[in-house]
């Protein structure tokens, strides 16, 4: 008995197997129920007692080395499996680059939202538009330099067809179509004819706004765009409104804040002057109400517009507007954490 189970024990130390199917069948020739060494152990009853000892361990010795070789042969299977392309689930994912906002549509958002607590909507319209929409209807006179194929894109040979300059084309729309009260916003994006610098770029964008109601004040218009700065800039902004000219609003003003970065002490942003620049505003020119049907002796209104590019440099401290539009993940990931 002894001699032959030193004989298995040679032959399992040999045993080599091409697959994990081999393999198994190795498991079931020697281990399964009715295998080699299960047999042994049945066997093992005829021995005589003086020697059960010794035959018993060397049967023990004998399954150890079985389960032992086998598996080593099974987990090579496995193993080589992995190494050949199937997918290994306890691997770690793969790194999935989370992407950012354009720090112009996290401050277009802001500018939406801040309007939005005050009642404001937001309507868009097209960048094609026509004459009357971009000029005519907002009382530019004919021969307004605005009008100019040098500050204006052309896009056909017909000079009514053009890139709006300013999103004042949706606010004569939705004045076209619905009738006071109007309050609302419209950003978009505008083009105008312009040499690219650091301060001025071709392509731009925009919100305006416009209020239209029965008894609606400059009063009202500064407060609510002290209301604006204030949310926009922080609580301790000031702001002040120098005496302006447009085309579309009478009277008319330009905004300026207390410097953001100085806080009116004077610095290189507010050109020590203590004080920057933000938007353009006014009451609606009687005129334009009319050419929109609007009673100018029943309904009064303020309007506003600013570009979203400057207010974005000025929150950023960004002083290249052609940052805007060149997509340098380098600028772009730095707005990361916004939302
Ligand atoms: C209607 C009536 C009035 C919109 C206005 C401004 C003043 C203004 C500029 C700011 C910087 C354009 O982006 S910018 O270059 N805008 O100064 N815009 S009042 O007035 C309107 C608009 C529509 C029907």
């Amino acid at each position: 008995m002894l001699d032959k189970i030193n004989k298995l024990l040679e032959e399992i130390k040999g045993l080599s197997a091409s697959s994990a199917e081999e393999a198994e069948q190795l498991r079931i020739k020697y281990l399964s129920k009715k295998g080699i060494i299960p047999q042994l152990f049945q066997e093992f009853k005829d021995v005589p007692n003086d020697q059960k000892k010794s035959v018993g361990q060397a049967i023990n010795q004998l399954k150890a080395a079985a389960q032992e070789t086998i598996n080593n042969l099974k987990e090579q299977f496995e193993e080589s499996q992995l190494t050949s392309g199937a997918t290994d689930l306890t691997l770690p994912g793969t790194f999935m680059p989370v992407g950012s906002r354009h720090p112009l549509s996290i401050i277009r958002k802001q500018i939406v939202d801040i309007f939005g607590r005050i009642g404001f909507t937001v309507a868009e319209g097209p960048e094609i538009e026509d004459d009357w929409h971009v000029f005519e209807a907002l009382n530019f006179p004919p021969e307004h330099p605005a009008r100019d194929m040098q500050d204006t894109f052309f896009i056909t040979q017909d000079p009514d067809i053009l890139l709006r300059t300013h999103t004042s084309s949706v606010q004569i729309r939705v004045m076209e179509q619905q009738k006071p009260p109007v309050r609302a916003i419209f950003p978009g994006r505008v083009f105008r004819n312009e040499a690219i610098s650091a301060r001025a770029h071709c392509i731009f964008h925009q919100v305006e706004g416009l209020y239209i109601d029965e008894d609606v004040s400059f009063a009202d218009l500064r407060q609510t765009l002290l209301y604006f700065a204030k949310e926009m800039f922080g609580q301790e902004t000031r702001i002040r409104l120098r005496p302006s000219y447009f085309p579309f609003t009478e009277p008319s003003a330009e905004m300026d804040i207390s410097c953001t970065l100085c806080g009116g002490e004077g610095c290189n942003i507010c050109k020590h002057t203590g004080w920057v620049e933000i938007l353009g505003c006014g009451m609606v020119d009687p005129a334009v109400l009319s050419n929109c049907e609007i009673d100018p002796d029943k309904y009064t209104g303020f309007a506003f517009g600013m570009g979203i590019e400057r207010i974005a440099m000025l929150k950023y401290q960004i002083n290249d507007i052609r940052l805007f539009f060149e997509n340098d993940v380098r600028f772009l990931e730095q707005f990361r954490a916004e939302s």
